[in-house]
């Protein structure tokens, strides 16, 4: 441990800490860390069994990065970016759990992470400047500083079919997959959803599998991932290019290694573009989606041309035109959803034992016993699986009661959308810090590098409070409002706003997330950086102290 780690030990019988932070992934390790520095007693509260976060949870066959791995690890450290060796370019979900445990190990943070300790609400004490924090097992504490680093993607949701807990085979939400192996040889199974976690499901199990049924209710946009195994020369190219590769993503709107292309879409030669598109087509990673022409996510027109782009190509792979039609998105346009990184994906529907269902066509209408009943008879499996996505955002922050001033909650007060000051803060809930929170670059971001500028931010906040015998701070209304105006004007001319998906808040099995939100912050990391600390520098602007 760096000797600059002077942090007061705790013990399990403590209850009263300077500060709690709820959740023990990338975000909650990494804020651990920054508190640990300030030398403040810390303990961090995570429901699963272990550290990770999205990488605990999602241990589905499949599950790996789809950004560049050694753009994801932490920047904070030297030592660990010299010592830790990614072994492919898009890592899969063992090998980021063991990076997270082993960066919790090396920085000695277990001792003040508590797993199996599910936060069941949060309430703020005014008299005492206190948070009164409460498990679902009744435990209590409290604390001075709040964080919440409950992930975008943490709330996992199922449909809200008939008959779903009747099933007496195998069923799992990719979320909650088993740490124990599933045998999938001879399996007739089911999977649900065809967002990223169902097409890497999809792929990876195929070849596994006795029969698989795919029930599709809307095609997306899938692209090649191009995953390869980091030769001996890359690795140590890739450590050497560190500082400069870091300096890269600190400059492109979503810190990943690909910037936008200055060109429109219409101001080269069809042959220049078909030929730009054919490259980003073989490229590895997000290079399609976030290094094709600057107008393919703003302008209609262009965007249309792209997409019948990749619809060409799902044409050449897929041997069976009706099924390749039907896994050609209609009512959207590339890169307005999240773009599934594929491998193989849809080849997958050229094996006899494969079968798509769009159920707009064939709805679902209940689940039994033994299958799945649909509107044409019922299929019967052995296996379901629910890729059935997330109540994203959130749905995070809602199954925590927390109550601010006067016993307003989040919830209530994010009632018809999020409002929030950067992204970290709201009115009315002092001395509370949203980590990747909504209206903030994060979610819209190579999740590391933003998470590591909100901590970053948020201690040198409280860094600030602490030497200014500061025991309370909170976002004034005005700035809450100004900063949430902000966030959707910025969203406004975006395609993606016309689309239904998680990063429109849109989720059909979640009762009232029917009505579009901007939930992220559409000017990109860079910009946001530049707001994050020109508060800071102006002595937080916009909050009150005190
Ligand atoms: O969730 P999703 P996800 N009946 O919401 C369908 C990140 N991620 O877990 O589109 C029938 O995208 C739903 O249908 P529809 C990434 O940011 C990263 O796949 O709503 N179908 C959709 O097809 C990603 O975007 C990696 O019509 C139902 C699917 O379920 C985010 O996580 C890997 C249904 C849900 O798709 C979420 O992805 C994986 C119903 N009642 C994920 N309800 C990396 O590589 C839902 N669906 C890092």
């Amino acid at each position: 441990m760096p000797d600059t780690m002077v942090a007061p030990s705790t013990s399990a019988e403590t209850t009263t800490f300077d500060a709690i932070v709820i959740g023990a992934g990338i975000g909650g390790i990494y804020q651990l860390y920054r508190l640990r520095e300030l030398g403040l007693s810390v303990r961090v509260f995570e429901t699963g069994g272990g550290v990770g976060g999205t990488w605990y949870w999602n241990r589905y066959p499949g599950a790996r990065f789809d950004s560049e791995s050694y753009t994801y690890g932490y920047a904070f450290s030297k030592d660990l970016l010299k010592e830790w060796n990614w072994s492919e370019h898009f890592a899969p979900q063992p090998e980021t759990e063991q990076y997270l445990n082993h960066v919790v190990d090396r920085f000695d943070l277990r001792r003040d992470i508590q797993c199996h300790s599910r936060v069941a609400s949060a309430a703020w004490d005014e008299a005492a400047r206190m948070w009164d924090v409460v498990l679902d097992d009744g435990r209590a504490y409290r604390c001075r500083f709040l964080i919440t680093a409950v992930g975008p993607l943490s709330a996992d949701t199922l449909p809200r079919f008939e008959g779903i807990g009747d099933f007496r085979g195998q069923s799992f939400h990719t979320y909650r997959w088993p740490h124990e192996a599933i045998d999938f040889a001879g399996k007739r199974v089911a999977v649900i959803g065809t967002g990223a976690t169902g097409v890497q499901v999809i792929q990876t199990i195929a070849p596994l599998v006795g029969s698989l049924t795919v029930f599709q209710r809307t095609a997306n946009w899938c692209t090649p991932l191009h995953n390869k195994r980091i030769t001996e020369e890359e690795q140590a190219k890739i450590k050497a290019g560190y500082p400069a590769m870091f300096e890269l993503l600190r400059q492109t709107p979503g810190c990943y290694i690909h910037n936008t292309d200055p060109r429109g879409t219409f101001e080269v030669s069809p042959e220049e573009r078909e030929a730009f598109w054919e490259r980003l087509y073989a490229e590895p990673g997000f290079s399609i989606w976030m290094a094709n022409f600057r107008d393919v996510l703003t302008d209609l027109k262009a965007n249309a041309l792209f997409s019948e782009f990749v619809a060409r190509k799902i044409r050449e792979r897929v041997k069976d035109p009706t099924v390749a039609e039907r896994l050609i998105p209609k009512g959207h346009g590339f890169g307005t959803r999240r773009v599934p990184q594929e491998t193989g994906y849809y080849e997958v529907y050229n094996l006899p034992h494969v079968r798509l269902v769009d159920t707009r066509e064939t709805p679902i209408v209940r689940v039994t016993e033994t299958g799945i009943e649909c509107s044409d008879g019922v299929r019967e499996f052995d296996i379901i699986i629910y890729a059935t996505g997330f109540d994203a955002v959130l749905g995070s922050f809602d199954r925590i009661d927390v109550r601010g001033v006067g016993g307003l909650t989040l919830k209530e007060h994010w009632a018809d959308g999020p409002k929030t000051y950067l992204g970290l803060m709201s009115a009315g809930f002092p001395n509370l810090l949203t980590i990747v929170g909504p209206h903030n670059a994060s979610t819209r971001c190579n999740i590391p590098r933003c998470i590591e500028q909100n901590v970053d931010w948020a201690s040198d906040l409280i860094r600030y409070a602490e030497e200014h015998g500061i025991r309370r701070f909170e976002s004034t209304q005005e700035a809450e409002a100004d900063w949430s105006r902000h966030v959707e004007e910025l969203a406004a001319g975006m395609l993606y706003t016309q689309v239904d998906s998680w990063l429109t808040g849109i989720n059909t099995n979640v009762e009232g997330r029917n009505v579009r939100r901007v939930l992220q912050y559409q000017g990109g990391a860079p910009q946001y950086r530049e707001r994050c600390d020109a508060v800071a520098a102006a002595g937080y602007e916009g909050m009150v102290l005190g």
